[in-house]
């Protein structure tokens, strides 16, 4: 892959011909494409990609490909549709998918934001082919969103982030785990990665990114931190580790970003300033994160998985 160089103080490089993805490559109309899930599927990388359209409203699509960077075959309609009539949940239509493969039950689980009339909320809903899925709806009520699903059971219990958000912003923003029996019912909710304060580049509001990636070291976690600013919000991207066993436990976080919006199309667009992956793939010993670029198009950046890794396990323990 041919790759720009890395800028200072970032693990990952950005694909020299950035963005791989936009409403230019689009079989139908649409103002904008980003935020997608990714996921390896029959040997090509598919992306579930959030489109807005001239309404406003979201939906999602996918889009697949050999490599992984070009020659993309793009479903010629929505994949996946606001479904009000029979969920409520989605009037405003649905968001920022996560896909994480549950190989004890041989399909794929899509959690995704639906953005209700009381807010946005995290729905969850199957699939073995991203053809046909199987709605389980809503799983956390309003606010909530930046959920994902961990690929296998603890103590028989499933595990999902997310991030709630609080009556009051002055409380900040948090990671939350939850578990459940049955993908369907969720309790034993514990913050675990907390939003920080004042002057930090994750101060106040968080959210994770692409779903926990399993490494020997523990459970691998990407997540968005928002910088508030005289001139708008600033989304960086940031590691944390938890405990294999235990991914309660948080055991590394990283104190400074490990990449933000530098590039012209990340600065510039429907909302500036943002890098928003929702999905990233392992590949022999490279990690490739998929990312939104300012709410407007999609990018691709790699990275070396030992650097991440490395990055990480020499950040303080937290
Ligand atoms: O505009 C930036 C992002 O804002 C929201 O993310 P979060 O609630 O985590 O701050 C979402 O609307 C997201 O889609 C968007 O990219």
């Amino acid at each position: 892959m041919s790759t720009a160089k890395k800028s200072d103080n970032e693990l990952f490089h950005r694909y020299r011909n950035n963005p791989i993805l936009s409403v230019n490559d689009w079989p139908y109309k649409a103002n904008s494409v980003f935020n997608a899930a990714a996921a390896e599927v029959d040997g090509q990388i598919l992306l579930l990609a959030r489109v807005e359209d001239y309404r406003g409203i979201s939906h999602l699509t996918t889009a697949r490909s050999e490599n992984g960077i070009d020659d993309w075959r793009i479903d010629t309609a929505p994949t996946l549709k606001p479904e009000p009539d029979k969920h409520p949940e989605e009037i405003w239509g649905i968001e920022d998918p996560r896909i994480t493969w549950i190989d004890q039950m041989n399909q794929w689980a899509i959690c995704y934001t639906a953005y209700s009339k009381g807010g946005p909320l995290v729905s969850m809903a199957l699939t073995r082919d991203f053809k046909s899925f199987e709605r389980l709806g809503p799983v956390m009520p309003p606010e909530d969103k930046d959920a994902a699903l961990f690929p296998v059971q603890f103590n028989g219990l499933w595990a999902m982030l997310h991030r709630p958000v609080p009556i009051s912003a002055m409380l900040g923003a948090h990671i939350w785990i939850s578990y459940s029996p049955n993908l369907k019912h969720w309790g034993e909710h514990q913050e675990i990665i907390q939003a920080r304060e004042g002057g930090w580049w994750d101060a106040n509001k968080i959210g994770l990114c692409a779903p926990p990636m399993q490494t020997d070291e523990g459970w691998l976690i990407l997540y968005h931190g928002v910088r508030t600013t005289a001139s708008g919000s600033i989304y960086r991207l940031g590691l944390a580790l938890l405990d294999l066993e235990n991914p309660t436990k948080i055991i590394r976080r990283t104190d400074e970003w490990i990449f933000g919006p530098k590039a012209h199309y990340e600065r510039e667009g429907d909302v500036d300033d943002v890098v928003f992956p929702c999905g990233w793939i392992k590949k022999d010993d490279k990690v490739l994160i998929y990312y939104g670029a300012a709410d407007s198009r999609l990018c691709l950046a790699t990275a070396d998985f030992k650097d991440l890794l490395d990055f990480v396990l020499h950040c303080p323990v937290v």
